[in-house]
């Protein structure tokens, strides 16, 4: 599907999302916010599509909000950066949280700002081994926005998070594994090919029940332990339901590999 500042590609019950404003390290303007709706309202619609790759193209992942936007003359009104999040940041985050399928995201070079933490959003990360993140945000003034001051305290922990956060400096993908940052670190020859494959295997996996674990794990945050007890109750009567659980015990006491449909 062709955008002015995205490429959308569907095939195989995956849809791959990449970022494409290369020369500006696919950082983020007005029209890429309204591109990124616009594919994400498309991808939920698409019943074929069960998991998302979210990547990058060029040397960078995303080097978050774009500065050339921002930049006023002495004296100009300046921009009122809660509306940017409100219309554009937010409604972003809330749609790749909520959407039903897998989100991997492939970290392809830099992640700065918004973008480090739109990555680290997603469901699985893998980066290559030259990417690096970095919460930029402090070096300008700013606070970490795009859910990171939730996500990651939760990730790695509140006393790195508040160091990366309030110093702004670069942790290489290496680092970001080893901390549990990110899921896996890869050569970078190899990223493409085994975040292609890691979509590719979970979009044959059952997708309601994946779709489900990720409501749990999100609610997970802020749920008491005897809330969750009851939401895993409740979910998993959902998950009881689908097609592709009578599938699973099938395939299992048949002793043959099962054929999940997604429903
Ligand atoms: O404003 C709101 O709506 C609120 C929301 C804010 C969310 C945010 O994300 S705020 C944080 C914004 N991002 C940054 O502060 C990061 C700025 N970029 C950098 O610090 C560095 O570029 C990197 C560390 C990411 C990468 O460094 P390096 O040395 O690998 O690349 P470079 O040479 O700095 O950048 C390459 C080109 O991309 C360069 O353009 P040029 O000179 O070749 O024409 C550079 O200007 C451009 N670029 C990189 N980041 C941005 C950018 N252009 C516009 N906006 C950027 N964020």
């Amino acid at each position: 599907m062709t955008y002015e500042t995205i490429q959308l590609a569907i095939a195989d019950g995956v849809a791959t999302l990449t970022l494409n404003r290369p020369d500006k390290l696919n950082s983020f303007t007005v029209q890429m916010h309204a591109d990124l709706a616009d594919a994400l309202k498309t991808i939920r619609r698409d019943e074929t599509v069960r998991c998302l790759l979210l990547t990058g193209a060029g040397r960078g992942f995303c080097a978050g909000q774009d500065l050339s936007d921002r930049a006023v003359a002495p004296g100009d009104a300046v921009p009122d950066l809660g509306e940017s999040l409100e219309a554009r940041y937010n409604p972003l985050l809330r749609s790749l949280k909520a959407l039903e399928m897998p989100v991997v995201c492939a970290v392809n070079g830099v992640a700065a700002g918004a973008g480090a933490n739109i990555a680290l959003a997603c469901d699985i990360v893998l980066a290559a081994r030259s990417a690096s993140f970095i919460q930029a945000f402090c070096r300008i003034g700013l606070i970490p926005d795009s859910g990171g001051t939730w996500t990651l305290p939760r990730l790695i922990g509140p006393a790195r998070a508040s160091a990366l956060m309030m110093l702004g400096d670069k942790v290489t993908a290496e680092q970001a594994e080893a901390w549990g940052m990110i899921w896996k670190c890869v050569d970078d020859e190899a990223l493409a090919g085994e975040a292609q494959a890691l979509a590719a295997r979970l979009a044959a996996m059952p997708t309601r029940g994946l779709a489900l674990i990720k409501r749990a794990l999100a609610a997970s945050s802020t749920n008491a332990f005897d809330a969750q007890l009851d939401l895993e109750r409740d979910l998993q009567r959902l998950a009881g339901r689908t097609a592709d659980y009578q599938e699973g015990v099938r395939a299992f006491m048949d002793k043959r590999q099962p054929v999940f449909q997604g429903r």
